[in-house]
């Protein structure tokens, strides 16, 4: 009932975009109290459009929220499996609890969740992920590859990949990588990637990847602790994109990627991947939970692993850590 008079108001104002409806012309039109009317108007405001309001004229909707529908990315989407189950939503926890729950019900390969808003948006180790409202690309994508769980990580690496080409593709920039997880335009943090694992002993049940990137924020939409290590593809680009667009290029990358990984495993990805990083031959720094270790960057191995020489010569493997750039 709610659901149908806010359809019959947002078609009153699609019926007469160039005119002012006051109150009681809406109520009319749309058969309620004036009193329903503004309630609704504040939900649309709430959701994210813009309404002038006039005294003695009424109201006009002069921009409506940007949002982005699976049935939007549906639209003359490139893949086989990539995207085929999308569910979106405009407000979640995180979509990699979203995802979870698909997976526990048996969602198959390629199912991707995406929302509007993260609540509690994370990164890795429960850090949090900033993701406010029509801005950004928050989404995760289940996979199903038959793999032992030490190859987990290389699908993180096989994911940046596809951002880079995505964001490549749709703004000419091409932005960097930093192992494992952030991709990097002009020094600053465009896209973070976190891929969790439900798995047994030997084999991959699933693997979620969540992908959270910064698409239409400005500087100012950030939280000021951000705003020295974050940007976005508007501010970089200097212009807004089309969230779904990005999202149906990054899925049609990320499908073939995958599908050359999963055919002729990780070498070719491994090359891809190395002509984006900026770490490999540079002295970095890698913080992990057990201590820090400093060297230059050497690249990764075909398995993903970082590797790191110290001042002795001594080759480290690094799985898991926070990578600084020596200046
Ligand atoms: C990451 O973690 O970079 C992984 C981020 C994954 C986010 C996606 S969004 C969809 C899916 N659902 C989720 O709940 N998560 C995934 P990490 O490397 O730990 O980096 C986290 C750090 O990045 C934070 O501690 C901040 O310093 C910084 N950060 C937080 N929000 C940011 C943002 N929007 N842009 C750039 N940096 C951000």
């Amino acid at each position: 009932m709610q659901s149908e008079l806010r359809k019959k108001l947002l078609d009153a104002f699609s019926n007469n975009q160039e005119e002012f409806l006051s109150g009681q012309a809406l109520a009319d039109l749309v058969g309620c109290s004036r009193t329903a009317v503004w309630k609704h108007i504040e939900e649309l405001r709430k959701e994210g459009f813009e309404l002038e309001a006039v005294r003695r004229k009424g109201y006009k909707i002069i921009k409506t929220p940007e949002r982005v529908t699976a049935d939007e990315i549906r639209l003359g989407l490139k893949t086989e499996f990539m995207g085929r189950h999308i569910h979106s939503e405009d407000v979640v926890d995180s979509t990699q609890k979203v995802a979870q729950r698909h997976v526990f019900e048996g969602a198959p390969e390629g199912t991707v969740l995406i929302a509007e808003e993260q609540l509690s948006g994370r990164g890795r180790m429960d850090r949090k992920w900033h993701s406010p409202k029509y801005t950004g690309i928050w989404m995760s994508v289940i996979l199903r590859p038959n793999l032992p769980p030490a190859k987990a990580p290389q699908l993180t690496l096989i994911t940046a990949v596809a951002v880079v080409q995505a964001i490549e593709e749709m703004t000419g920039l091409t932005p960097e990588i930093k192992w494992p997880n952030d991709i990097l335009l002009n020094g600053k943090k465009v896209t973070g990637i976190l891929t969790e694992m439900q798995a047994d002993a030997d084999r991959i049940q699933a693997i979620i990847i969540g992908i959270g990137i910064n698409v239409n924020q400005q500087e100012e939409d950030y939280p000021e602790e951000l705003q020295p290590i974050a940007t976005s593809l508007a501010i970089e680009y200097g212009k807004k994109l089309e969230r779904a667009e990005l999202i149906k290029v990054l899925l049609v990358k990320l499908e073939k990627l995958y599908s050359i990984y999963l055919d002729q495993g990780f070498y070719p990805i491994k090359l891809l991947w190395e002509s984006y990083a900026i770490s490999i031959g540079k002295n970095i720094t890698a913080r992990t939970i057990t201590g820090s270790i400093s060297g230059r960057a050497l690249g990764i191995t075909d398995d993903g692993v970082l590797m790191i020489e110290d001042s002795n010569g001594t080759i480290h493997h690094v799985y898991s850590a926070d990578i600084e750039l020596e200046k």
